[in-house]
């Protein structure tokens, strides 16, 4: 304890020795429910143990502002856990690495890269637009087949080409086996690290079997090889001329490196290895495909709920773009509605309710508690996003909380949004995100109407807590919008 003169670390909860496994396995709540409850206890900042770590939880967006903002680079570490380490080769990422020299330079060799195919630039949208027209006409085939759709496989191919086409320059076709693979050894991935499981919170349990642990590690050395293939194939095509995709902005980084022996500053020394090269690229890869995905399939969920929210992003889109041509990203500013709607799905089912937990690199403070070096801080994205003095009824779905009251310019009504976070550790595929939404759900909403098939119930709201809240699996009906049934493919483009 601090002595009673000094400041004072935020109130505790009782230091069960069990409490980490107590939180996830004894409550009915997902992790970031029960912390937002437990603030009535506790207050918005509190602190508990896991295992031997002592964890702050903050549920308030003016603490979660201190810690990532004002104080962004004290707050910047990352904690090693045992699943992070699986996935990262002990943190030689950037998401789960700690804040070091390396870790800065990967993040500004990757944030110049991502730039590079960023806003404005045609090549990204092309790219978001032919994937968005592949997955119409499949949407399209569905139905005059009279078939309804489970939309999660085909909305993961259509985002992880995208990636593909920016971290590899490649792509997979529908059925291709790879692809198959690769869903499946992500979804491993997703169920089984960073989520406060026991292995995580008691490390010492590695010594006994542990199916997670167990699966985890096997799809983790799937996708290894995967990347390590187009590694070799990026390797034996590289050359300083040319730089097709971020794995070659990557290479040139440390071929430079690698050649500048007068500066004392190696590859080696940089950080700039085999595996951080790797893991970097595994992790735009892996972090560009699951968010985006659960975002789309949670997007969808709401507007088959809100069938009326549904019909006047249609009728917005109809007015603004019509039917003679496809949406672009330079209609983002006359479709105010959609965007709204986009951004209340950030809200609502935050895709990382907890965030990444950060770590205190010297002894700090939040508020007036004291934190010590080292401790864990969760930001609780949850508390922020259903907060019920920032937003009125947080749990309904209405994007007209974030339009002026004209209807016709976007707001962000409460500072307590962050949907990806803020400071140094802000998400790096903001942009890359927001337009693919944008493109995806523009396209698919101007052509078909979204509806679950007869007789099924609708899809649940609840979602399933891991790295990312992810909605469950259904089946839906996408029905072609008058004047759209007889189009022939190529007009799906
Ligand atoms: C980190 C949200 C899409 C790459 C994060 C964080 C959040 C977030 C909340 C954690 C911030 C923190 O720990 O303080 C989202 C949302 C997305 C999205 C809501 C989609 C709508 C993407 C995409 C990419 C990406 C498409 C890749 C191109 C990353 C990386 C980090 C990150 C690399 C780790 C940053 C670091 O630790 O320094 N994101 N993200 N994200 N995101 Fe995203
Ligand atoms: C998703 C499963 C992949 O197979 C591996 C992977 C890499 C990066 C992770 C991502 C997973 C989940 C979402 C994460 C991302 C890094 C940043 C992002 C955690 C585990 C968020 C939302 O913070």
């Amino acid at each position: 304890r601090t002595p009673a003169s000094g400041p004072r670390g935020p109130p505790r909860l009782p230091a069960l020795p069990l409490i980490g496994s107590l939180l996830s396995l004894r409550s009915p709540h997902p992790p970031h429910v029960l912390f937002k409850e437990l603030q009535g206890k506790y207050g918005q900042t509190y602190s508990l143990m896991m295992g031997s770590h002592r964890v702050i939880i903050v549920n308030h967006h003016a603490h979660a502002k201190e810690v990532l903002l004002k104080k962004g680079k004290i707050f910047a570490g990352r904690p090693r856990s045992v699943t992070t380490d699986v996935l990262s080769r002990d943190g030689k990422d950037i998401a789960f690495g700690d804040y070091s020299a390396t870790w800065r330079f990967h993040r500004k060799i990757v944030h110049g890269a991502l730039c590079m195919f960023g806003e404005g630039s045609a090549s990204i949208e092309k790219i978001i637009c032919a994937e968005a027209a592949s997955l119409c006409s499949i949407l399209s085939e569905a139905w005059t087949a009279g078939l309804a759709l489970d939309l999660s496989p085909e909305l993961t191919r259509a985002v992880t080409n995208v990636i593909c086409s920016l971290c590899f320059s490649s792509s997979y076709r529908r059925g291709d086996a790879e692809f198959e693979a690769m869903l499946h050894y992500s979804q491993g991935i997703v169920d089984t690290v960073a989520k406060d499981s026991l292995v995580d919170i008691f490390p010492w349990l590695q010594i006994f079997p542990n199916a997670d642990l167990r699966l985890l590690k096997r799809c983790v050395s799937v996708r290894d090889k995967l990347l390590q293939k187009e590694y070799d194939k990026h390797k034996a095509a590289y050359s300083d001329h040319v730089q097709r995709d971020l794995l070659d902005a990557l290479l040139r980084a440390k071929c430079s490196a690698e050649n500048n022996n007068t500066t004392g500053i190696n590859a080696e020394s940089v950080g700039l290895t085999d595996d951080h090269l790797l893991m970097t690229v595994g992790d735009i890869f892996g972090a560009g495909v699951e968010t985006t995905t659960t975002v789309m399939k949670w997007a969808i969920t709401y507007l088959i709920h809100h069938p009326q929210i549904q019909s006047r992003i249609q009728e917005e889109l109809d007015s603004r773009v019509g039917m003679d041509r496809s949406p672009q990203l330079g209609d983002r500013g006359s479709l105010p509605y959609l965007e709204a709607t986009i951004r209340e799905v950030l809200r609502i089912r935050p895709v990382a309710p907890l965030f990444i937990p950060h770590v205190a690199l010297s002894d700090t403070s939040i508020g007036d508690f004291a934190v010590k070096k080292g401790t864990r801080v969760v930001i609780n994205l949850w508390s922020l996003h259903h907060d019920e003095k920032e937003w009125e009824n947080p749990e309904r779905f209405d994007p007209g909380r974030f339009l002026n009251s004209e209807g016709t310019g976007l707001v962000i009504p409460s500072s307590s949004y962050l949907p990806f976070g803020a400071g140094v550790r802000v998400c790096l595929g903001e942009a890359l995100a927001k337009m693919e939404l944008f493109l995806f759900l523009s396209w698919i909403l101007q052509r078909f109407t979204l509806t679950v098939p007869s007789g099924h119930s609708l899809p649940s709201l609840e979602g399933k807590f891991g790295v990312v809240l992810q909605p469950t699996k259904y089946k839906v009906n996408a029905t072609p919008r008058p004047g759209w049934e007889g189009k022939c493919k190529a007009c799906w483009n």
